[in-house]
């Protein structure tokens, strides 16, 4: 025992020594480090998806207040509405946390001003080619993180000044592009220098797990936050994806080139037999307009569109935001030998 110290202070030390060496910072919780964390001043590499509404302030400072990082998506609210979830966020967590901007949305251009009048530090986007706002956004000292969906378009992102990329498969729901999670996210990593954050198919340690044996630095989780007890998701949308097996999701939007991803039911049905017949993009826009919405935050999940990823297959209870944080960084990080 070192001279002049106590019993106590020793073993205080001793601990404080133990839980240094195994990665276990004050509370117990593990520390888990990587390019991602430092950048974005989180505990857990683990990033929630910006999912249209969904992704609103309540599920946010949750996962932020999990240690991971927290996304309000702004989908197509319009700009005031995405200033005062920023606002509201902010009364509930005082962690990191971002927006993601939904490219296709016609409000972008005041999003990308609000959120650089907000000060909000990190911004993902999706659905588009983000270039024209990377200066405001930079010049604002805001993160940004695009989410591809290819090795050309990561590595655009790259040179036009990103910090990260979200490298997102088709295993996703929602807007998708066309290579899976396995394929895409080594690609993306042996193409680009910047950080890569693996997304599309994960939903538990194991998928953590492999993404960083792909080369991935964190992941992205979307359809596992939304059955999140702090979602304020309608129950029947939670127990939709609950209920979901591995194949129950279609891809509908093919024939126009913005396919979505969401759970069968008679609005995918009657969206595929009228592209079959060779609706044109009007009509078929007619028919899904506030139809997310209508799943969501109405709860009718057999007209409405119920946007989930393929591994709504293996999702089969709600957890709070802790919990899900906690279990995935747990055996992740025990699979990974770490
Ligand atoms: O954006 C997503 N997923 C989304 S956005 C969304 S909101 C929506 N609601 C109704 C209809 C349509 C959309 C629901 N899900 N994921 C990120 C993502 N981005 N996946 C694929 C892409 C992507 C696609 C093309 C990124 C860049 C890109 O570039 C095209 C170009 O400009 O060359």
């Amino acid at each position: 025992m070192a001279v002049g110290k106590s019993r106590l202070e020793y073993i205080k030390a001793a601990h404080r020594m133990e839980r240094k060496s195994r990665n276990i910072g004050k509370g117990g919780r593990l520390i888990v480090k990587s390019r991602i964390t430092e950048l974005l001043g989180i505990e857990y590499p683990i990033i929630q998806g910006g999912m249209a509404w969904v992704a609103e302030y309540h599920l946010a400072a949750a996962v932020s207040n999990a240690g991971g990082l927290g996304l309000l998506g702004a989908a197509s609210a319009p700009p005031e509405v995405v200033r005062e979830q920023i606002r509201k966020t902010r009364e509930l967590t005082n962690k990191p946390f971002g927006v993601n901007v939904m490219l296709m949305n016609p409000n972008a251009d005041e999003v990308a001003q609000v959120i650089v009048e907000e000060g909000v530090k990190v911004v993902t986007t999706g659905a588009g080619n983000p270039a024209k706002y990377m200066s405001l956004w930079k010049e604002a000292n805001v993160r940004v993180i695009p989410v591809v969906a290819s090795v050309a378009m990561a590595k655009l992102m790259q040179r036009a000044g990103a910090d990260a990329v979200v490298a997102e498969g088709m295993e996703s729901g929602g807007h998708i592009g066309s290579a899976t999670t396995m394929t895409l996210v080594p690609q993306v990593v042996d193409a680009v220098s910047v950080p890569v954050i693996a997304a599309g198919g994960i939903a538990d340690g194991r998928g953590f797990a492999a993404s960083f044996m792909l080369g991935a630095e964190a992941v992205q989780i979307g359809t596992l936050f939304c059955v999140a007890a702090e979602a304020i998701t309608h129950d029947n949308y939670k127990e939709r994806i609950i209920k979901a097996k591995d194949i129950d999701s279609e891809v509908t939007g093919m024939s126009h080139g913005h396919p979505i991803r969401c759970i069968r039911n008679s609005m995918t049905k009657e969206y595929l037999r009228l592209e079959k017949e060779g609706a044109g993009f009007e009509e078929l826009e007619h028919l899904t307009l506030g139809s997310l919405r209508k799943a969501v935050m109405e709860g009718d999940v057999v007209n409405g569109t119920v946007m989930a990823g393929q591994i709504a297959g293996l999702i089969n209870k709600t957890q709070t935001c802790e919990e899900i944080v906690q279990d995935i960084i747990g055996e992740g990080y025990r699979l990974l030998g770490r």
